[in-house]
């Protein structure tokens, strides 16, 4: 790494020794662009660098609510406003009990480059709780939610910020979020995305996560002549991002053998077609319950439970073509890697935010995986909230077929980026160099055309 580049590594490292996560991002970024900045005369990049890494903003903040049996609880609430060179910051909020500054600001940080991708006018921000929603009734979470707003919304905003949803947040609580914001502010705005289509909401915003990443996938494997037609496929998580890009991959004629969430894994080799997957959709959308489930029903499949200590994970060794990783971050590792290597897999698409950790992302590129990052890869889900934003602002609403023409297109567009970079300034079919490059240029050119801020 250029001296200068590592300078801001050992900075970020020695400012916040525990934040991992966030460690983790800057260093896959920072490798990636090292190449480009050092390149550059005046090094006026390297100024752009230790601003990036510093959020504009962070906003902590305590959520107190009563739960059923009229007990006191206090949560945790963060909004980490990263950069808005581009645009309003924009990013999702997740509520989970892992829920820290250091898993927020890498997601916040990833954030930023990819709204950069999808050519729409956001900046990047994340935000959330250590609220965990397993397990409790809806009245609670609804008093969770509006106790959460009540805070957050003093500092965003539909010119300012507008959240959306991430894990453990979707439709249900953004209807209550919203509902608790428009009561505070007396005012019907757009600012969260992932509204119900009845008031606000863009069609295609659930799907649009899964859809893109699939259509990403479609594009990659088209120019090397190939396509998903009879693929084998790997999806983890059973959540929005898993079930939609399962959906897609049925529409495109390939097969998905496995899902899993925190408790374990299912692996079913007749493929989950779109009865199985109506299912899936129920059991975890309607009635919240647990993935082992799956084999009550379809007693062919098998289950295998988890701890979360195993050293690897089962379902990463299931041989197939294709593996989408859509539960959340670090859930590959290096002997997960390694399996899906010797295995054959072709290619990786990150529909989860850094999924893989650093050790096996670079042997799949020494073993020329194709993989495609996560801030190229699930970049279609926050591109459509880019959409319910245009829709919302000038007051209108697309069909679905618009929305979904855009979303291709755009999923399309990121292609074409990121290849573009991958062969101007890396290798060729280097993704995670390609969304790295192309993703800061536009930032890092808006920062300097803006005074350095
Ligand atoms: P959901 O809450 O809908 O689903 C998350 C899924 O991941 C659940 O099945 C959950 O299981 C599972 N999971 C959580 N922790 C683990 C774990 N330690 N091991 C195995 N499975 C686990 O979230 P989303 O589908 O929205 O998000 C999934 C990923 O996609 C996240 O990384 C998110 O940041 C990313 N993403 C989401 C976007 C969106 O629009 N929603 C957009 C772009 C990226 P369980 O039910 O047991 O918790
Ligand atoms: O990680 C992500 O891109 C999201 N959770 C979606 C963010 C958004 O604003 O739609």
């Amino acid at each position: 790494m250029h001296k200068e580049t590592q300078k801001i590594l050992d900075f970020v490292i020695q400012k916040d020794p525990s934040q991992k996560e966030f460690h983790q991002a800057v260093t896959t970024f920072l490798t990636s662009i090292d190449g480009v900045v050092a390149q550059e005369p005046q090094i006026v990049y390297h100024k752009v660098l230790d601003r990036l890494v510093e959020p504009e903003r962070v906003i902590i903040f305590r959520v107190p609510w009563v739960d059923d049996n009229g007990k006191l609880q206090i949560n945790r609430g963060y909004r980490v406003q990263q950069n808005s060179a581009l645009g309003p910051y924009k990013g999702g909020l997740r509520f989970h009990p892992s829920v820290n500054l250091s898993i927020l600001r890498f997601l916040a940080f990833e954030q930023v480059f990819k709204n950069s991708l999808t050519g729409l006018p956001m900046g990047g921000g994340k935000g959330g709780a250590d609220f965990n929603p397993k397990g409790k009734s809806d009245n609670e979470v609804m008093r969770f939610c509006q106790s959460f707003m009540t805070e957050l919304s003093k500092h965003i905003g539909a010119n300012t910020d507008v959240p959306a949803g991430d894990m453990g947040v979707g439709g249900r609580e953004i209807g209550y979020m919203f509902g608790q914001y428009k009561r505070l502010q007396n005012e019907v705005t757009g600012v969260l995305t992932g509204k119900g289509i009845s008031f606000g909401g863009s069609l295609i915003r659930p799907e649009a996560t899964g859809y893109g990443l699939i259509y990403l996938t479609q594009a990659v494997l088209e120019a090397e002549n190939d396509s998903l037609k009879d693929k084998v496929c790997l999806v983890s998580g059973s959540g929005n991002v898993a079930q939609f890009t399962v959906e897609k991959l049925i529409q495109l004629g390939a097969k998905t053998i496995t899902l899993s969430d925190s408790n374990g894994v299912i692996i079913d080799r007749d493929g989950i077609d779109s009865e199985k997957l109506e299912w899936v959709k129920i059991l975890k959308n309607v009635r919240r319950g647990r993935i082992s489930e799956y084999i009550k029903k379809y007693p062919k499949a098998t289950y295998i439970p988890r701890t979360g200590e195993e050293e690897y994970n089962e379902l990463w060794n299931v041989k197939a073509d294709l593996a989408f990783p859509c539960a959340v971050q670090n859930e590959i590792n290096i002997i997960d890697a390694q399996h899906m290597v010797s295995n054959g897999i072709k290619l990786v698409g990150e529909g989860a935010n850094m999924p893989t950790n650093i050790d096996a992302l670079r042997l799949f590129q020494a073993k020329g995986v194709l993989f495609l990052p996560a801030k190229a890869a699930n970049a279609g889900g926050v591109a459509v909230s880019g959409l319910e934003m245009s829709q919302n602002s000038g007051r209108i609403s697309w069909t679905k077929d618009q929305v979904d023409k855009k979303l291709e297109t755009i999923m399309r567009n990121i292609y074409k980026q990121i290849s573009d970079a991958a062969d101007t300034y890396s290798t060729h079919n280097n993704f995670t160099d390609g969304a790295n490059i192309a993703g800061f240029l536009k930032v890092a050119d808006a920062m300097i055309a803006q005074g350095y801020v």
